[in-house]
This record gives C-alpha cells, sequence and structure tokens, in this order.
C-alpha cells in the first residue's frame, strides 16, 4: 500500500509543476486539436445579437496584437485588448529579456529570444479575462478580454 500512496503523491506534484510554464507543448497540441474540431460551423447557442453569417468573410484574418518589451515593461502600458470569443489572435511579442512569455488560462507558453519576436497564436474559445506575463523578469504585458 505504501507504493501506492508514494505514486500518488509524485503524479499530484508533477501535475502542480505543470501548472505555471513550460509545458506549453503539450497544451498547444490539445488546444490545437479542439480548435479543428469545434470552430467553423459549430452553431453558437446564444443570445449573441451578431449575426455570424451573412458578414463574415470565407477566411477570417487572425488578429494580431503586438507588444515591445523593454527593461521588462510593455512599451505603452498594459495593453487591454478585447475580442470575441472564436476569434483568431495572435500574440507577437518583441522582447529585450526574460526567457519565457506566458500567457495566462490557455496556458501557453514560449521561450524568449532577445531580438526576435515571440508569435503565440491561438484561438479564443474560452471566455473570460486572460494575462500574459513575461517570466524571469517576471512583468505583467496585457490582459486579454474573450467576449463570450
Ligand atoms: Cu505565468
Amino acid at each position: 500500500m505504501k507504493a501506492v500512496v508514494m505514486l500518488f503523491a509524485v503524479v499530484a506534484s508533477a501535475l502542480v509543476l505543470a501548472g505555471c510554464g513550460d509545458d506549453g507543448s503539450s497544451e498547444t497540441t490539445a488546444a490545437t486539436t479542439a480548435t479543428a474540431a469545434t470552430s467553423p460551423t459549430a452553431p453558437t447557442p446564444t443570445t449573441a445579437p451578431t449575426p455570424t453569417t451573412a458578414t463574415t468573410p470565407a477566411v477570417p484574418r487572425p488578429t494580431t496584437i503586438r507588444i515591445v518589451v523593454r527593461e521588462g515593461r510593455p512599451q505603452g502600458g498594459i495593453q487591454r485588448p478585447t475580442v470575441k470569443k472564436g476569434t483568431k489572435v495572435v500574440l507577437v511579442i518583441r522582447a529585450d529579456a526574460g526567457e519565457e512569455v506566458h500567457l495566462h488560462g490557455y496556458d501557453i507558453g514560449r521561450p524568449v529570444t532577445p531580438g526576435t519576436p515571440v508569435r503565440i497564436p491561438f484561438t479564443a474559445k474560452l471566455p473570460g479575462r486572460f494575462e500574459l506575463e513575461l517570466h524571469h523578469p517576471d512583468a505583467l504585458l496585457a490582459v486579454v478580454e474573450v467576449r463570450p
């Protein structure tokens, strides 16, 4: 029985460690798969006043949000972009320092290479407010609001 308890403890701590940070790859894969399954023609069972049919172009362009970080701070202050649920979004972060950018909630992390913009493409299918952070050093870069 002791072995079983130990195993559980190991699994539990692994889950905790995965909560914030560096496991971007597996999360991204899952998100991409789910996107393909749910996105294009699924009817939206809401009371949203905007029709999603006639005015939608065939290939929606992604919403690009650009952030420049100098000396650990987002230039122009913390951005608070708002997008509609289902929008394809690309975060483009140009940072002169730091190890990782991390989009909370969607839990997407990407390593930072100074001088090279980091791209985080994702589909905004989770409504709420989500912090985009720089890690090591830590700084809040933006808060992305996804409206249902
Ligand atoms: Cu974080």
